[in-house]
């Protein structure tokens, strides 16, 4: 396992409800590195590797690619980084994927923030990204919802139990939103 002081933070919330937009402001403040699940798999998906096409298919049918392929990616880009601080964004989406990284890396999170918006609301924003994701047309948002609420929440329910669950209402603007966030990441710099 990971010898460094680390601080490990886990980033959930549907699809839509802004994760990699505040990960963005947490970075600017607060010098983390982030790292999106989403982005490490599309990653591979675009440089060709032999998981390439299996994560592709995967991803368009709004399921989660197996644990060892994206423990892996994640375990790279934390041993690669000399950054002790990290955004794990979108990460982990089912009991498998929590306990598969926690016997592999060694480590929990300290803290887990969780983004939380009407489904109506998500839908619109994934819908209005016009990024080209594969995953952003809407038969692939009602699997990618349902994924979410019948194996994230579960995640989500393990962490509040264990007191590291920070909720977040992330309905608002993107200020509106962080100002809930901020102080949680400021109070460990006191
Ligand atoms: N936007 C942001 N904030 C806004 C606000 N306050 N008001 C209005 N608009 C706002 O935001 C989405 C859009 O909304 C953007 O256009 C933004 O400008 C706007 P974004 O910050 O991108 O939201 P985010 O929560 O990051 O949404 P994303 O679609 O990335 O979430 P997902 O969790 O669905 O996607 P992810 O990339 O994490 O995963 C994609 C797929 O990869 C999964 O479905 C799965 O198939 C696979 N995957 C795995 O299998 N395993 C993993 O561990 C991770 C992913
Ligand atoms: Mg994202």
């Amino acid at each position: 396992s990971d010898e460094r002081n680390l601080f490990v933070t886990f980033v959930l919330g549907g699809p839509g409800t802004g994760k990699g937009t505040q990960c963005e402001k947490i970075v600017e403040n607060f010098g983390f590195t982030h790292l999106s699940a989403g982005e490490l798999l599309r990653r591979e998906i675009s440089s060709n590797s032999e998981n390439g096409a299996t994560i592709l298919k995967t991803i368009r049918d709004g399921k989660i690619v197996p644990s060892d392929v994206t423990v892996k990616l994640i375990q790279r880009e934390m041993q690669l980084s000399k950054n002790n601080k990290f955004l794990i964004d979108g990460f982990p989406r089912s009991e498998e994927n929590r306990i598969a990284f926690e016997r592999v890396v060694g480590v929990e999170p300290n803290v887990v923030l969780f983004f939380h918006c009407p489904e109506e609301e998500m839908v619109q924003r994934v819908l209005s990204r016009n990024q080209g994701r594969v995953d952003d047309n809407i038969d692939t948002i009602k699997k990618r919802l349902h994924v979410f609420s019948s194996l994230n929440l579960p995640v989500v329910d393990y962490y509040a139990a264990k007191g590291k669950l920070r909720k977040i209402n992330a309905v608002g603007t993107v200020d509106e939103i962080y100002k809930q966030v901020h102080p949680i990441f400021a109070a460990y710099e006191k």
